[in-house]
């Protein structure tokens, strides 16, 4: 299945290659071919995870139990060769590409394979401490100091703060609120070329608990669970007017 995400994308980019490739899961293992596919075609592409975990097991040194505990790491290069049917990843993301944003939910060997590999990370203790205007303007200005480089933004819902995001698998609470998901998104938007966006981790099987009624647009006002609103929004943000006078 990633494999033909990965074509998917090639392919699509092949026929146009000013469409902002939005994939939408599911799993967030997805992320392994969306970069991929996206690196293949721009070959300095910049990734910005956001997520409260940070998806950098690395399977030479762990046994844990779920692929998506690796794609961050693996798009990057970390656990190569140690899962079957990986064949078509050839194009690593080098690990000065990517910045995980909203982490907080990390294993101590994560910890470990995020310094030695030097990856930018901005926890959510940074968020508190720094204000997410701040990270977000540090994370453009690491990635691409010029101006010049193809962004994706890869996010993971569980990023969100789990009282305003109930419908995915993995909640960890201290997240960002969504308007600071919306935020991320318009403001990589504003400040560069977006080119992709992954929105993951929703399961609406999940959702019958969610309160139905968002602080939504009107059009979409009590249609959908909060989770799966949160999604769309995060969807419309890419075509959002980032306000300033
Ligand atoms: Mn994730």
């Amino acid at each position: 299945m990633l494999e033909k995400v990965n074509e998917r994308i090639t392919s699509a980019l092949s026929k146009n290659d000013e469409a902002v490739m939005v994939t939408v899961g599911g799993d967030h293992s997805v992320g392994v071919a969306t970069l991929h596919g996206l690196h293949s075609h721009y070959k300095d592409l910049k990734v910005i995870w956001v997520d409260a975990h940070a998806d950098f097991v690395d399977a030479a040194m762990s046994d844990y139990y779920g692929y998506h505990g690796y794609p961050a790491g693996h798009a990057c290069g970390l656990s190569s060769g140690c899962f079957p049917g990986f064949a078509w990843l050839k194009n690593f993301i080098p690990y000065s590409n990517i910045v995980l944003i909203a982490i907080r939910d990390i294993d101590p060997d994560e910890w470990i394979n995020l310094k030695k590999h030097n990856v930018k990370c901005y926890t959510m203790d940074h968020v508190l401490d720094l204000g997410i205007g701040e990270v977000v303007r540090q994370a453009i200005h690491y990635l691409d100091p010029i101006g010049d480089k193809p962004f994706h933004v890869s996010f993971d819902v569980d990023a969100v703060e789990p009282s305003n995001c109930l419908a995915t698998g993995t909640k960890f609470r201290g997240g960002l609120r969504p308007i600071e998901g919306n935020f991320i998104v318009r403001k990589v938007a504003h400040e560069r070329k977006l080119v992709g966006l992954d929105v993951v981790e929703i399961n609406p099987a999940l959702e019958q608990n969610e309160i139905r009624h968002t602080f939504r647009s009107e059009e979409h006002y009590g249609v959908v669970g909060e989770t799966v609103g949160l999604g769309i929004d995060l969807i419309e943000s890419v075509f959002t007017e980032y306000f300033t006078l």
